[in-house]
């Protein structure tokens, strides 16, 4: 049996668009040979009847499949979606398809390809260089490029040109690292929010430049809601980015507090000295704050290292961090002359910048979708 690659159509008011669109995508059908193409359709209960054409459908090809539901928006129509086809299908790939002719099924093939040969997200792009939006107006073409410019820099990932397209082809195991439940439920957010969501869990991408033409039948149900949900998911984008930093310095506060703690009790209640009960405290302090980054900072990364391993690293980091601390710590009184405090501030700072960047990218190394990096 092949591969399946399950192309997911979000549909609301399609009626005019489902059976030209169906048609076109079983069509590539014959140009993929390494995957069997099935279509999921996820219909919210379309007023005008998309979900009956649907069914009529379905009788003609045994791969359509249909699931409907109360509409709640296009992400969450997608969420839907994904989690119904990966429990059902257990798919390789999975397509994002808009089901108004606006992404030409020509692409398919390509994307299908791309996402079995070194890639495992494939965006149809049309802001990338090749790419273009012919019938958009000036208004609607420059909100378009505002929102993705805002999400490419506050998303920190400057080198994607297309954050919102609603075309693309991911590898399925990498949805299910994702955090679905934290993404938006309008159109514009929810494709940023995975954009930025799939980066963060190792997808390996590339864009390819589609054009991207005006529907012809149907209504676009892009609304000023969605306008003003993009804004504030903006705001959870940027927290999210930061959210690993954040968490790791209050790990960090915690440590130093351990580190007292057991300082106090070895020296105040045990009466050890001081020379021995300090490496205690430290040592005690690493491994609480190993601990704790490993259940909540860095808890849903996906890593092949071992337990002790991890453990390893996150010591040669910190003595690393530990070592530049005091350099620069030394360095800045003797050679700067600077007020000791204010000396020790700076060293702290740099050795948290250290630690942080060495462990995220060392010690709890993501890695891709596409095999381990470790
Ligand atoms: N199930 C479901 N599908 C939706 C919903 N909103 C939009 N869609 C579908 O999502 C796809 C994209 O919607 P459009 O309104 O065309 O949005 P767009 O293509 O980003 O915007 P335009 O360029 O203005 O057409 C279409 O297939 C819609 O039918 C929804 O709330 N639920
Ligand atoms: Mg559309």
């Amino acid at each position: 049996m092949r591969p399946i690659t399950c192309i997911i159509l979000p549909t609301y008011n399609e009626v005019e668009n489902i059976r030209w669109v169906v048609r076109a995508i079983f069509a590539q059908s014959e140009k993929i040979d390494s995957h069997d193409l099935h279509i999921l359709v996820v219909d919210d209960d379309s007023p005008d009847g998309t979900h009956e054409e649907v069914r009529r459908m379905m009788g003609k090809y045994t791969n359509l499949h249909l699931i409907t539901g109360e509409k709640k928006g296009l992400g969450e129509a997608y969420k839907r979606g994904m989690a119904y086809a990966i429990s059902q299908f257990h798919p390789d790939l999975i397509f994002e398809m808009d089901a108004d002719r606006q992404h030409d099924p020509e692409f398919i093939p390509i994307f299908n390809y791309l996402a079995t040969h070194g890639f495992s997200l494939v965006i149809g792009s049309r802001f990338a260089p090749g790419g273009s939006t012919p019938n958009f107006s000036l208004r609607r073409k420059a909100i378009s490029l505002l929102g993705n410019w805002m999400i490419r820099f506050l998303g920190g990932i400057p080198r994607i040109h297309d954050c919102t397209s609603g075309f693309r082809c991911i590898k399925a195991s990498l949805i299910p690292r994702c955090n679905l439940s934290f993404l938006s439920t309008r159109g514009y957010s929810f494709q940023s929010s995975l954009l930025c969501e799939l980066l963060r869990n190792g997808a390996k991408v590339i864009e390819v430049p589609i054009i991207f033409p005006d529907r012809i039948y149907g209504e676009s149900k892009l609304s000023f809601k969605d306008q003003i949900e993009f804004l504030f998911n903006l705001a959870k984008i940027r927290f999210r980015q930061s959210e690993e930093f954040v968490k790791y310095c209050i790990v960090g506060v915690s440590g130093i507090l351990v580190n007292l703690g057991m300082y106090i009790t070895l020296t105040r209640l045990l009466y050890l000295p001081p020379p021995l009960s300090s490496p205690i405290a430290i040592e005690t302090s690493i491994i609480s704050n190993f601990f704790l980054n490993h259940l909540w900072t860095f808890n849903g990364r996906h890593n092949a290292k071992g337990l002790f391993k991890k453990i390893t690293n996150f010591h040669i980091v910190a003595g690393i961090a530990g070592l530049s601390n005091y350099s620069v710590f030394i360095l800045l009184i003797n050679y700067i002359g600077l007020y000791d405090i204010i000396a020790n501030l700076t060293g702290i700072a740099l050795g948290t910048l250290i630690n942080y960047f060495c462990n995220s990218l060392w010690t709890w190394r993501r890695i891709r979708a596409d095999g381990p990096a470790n």
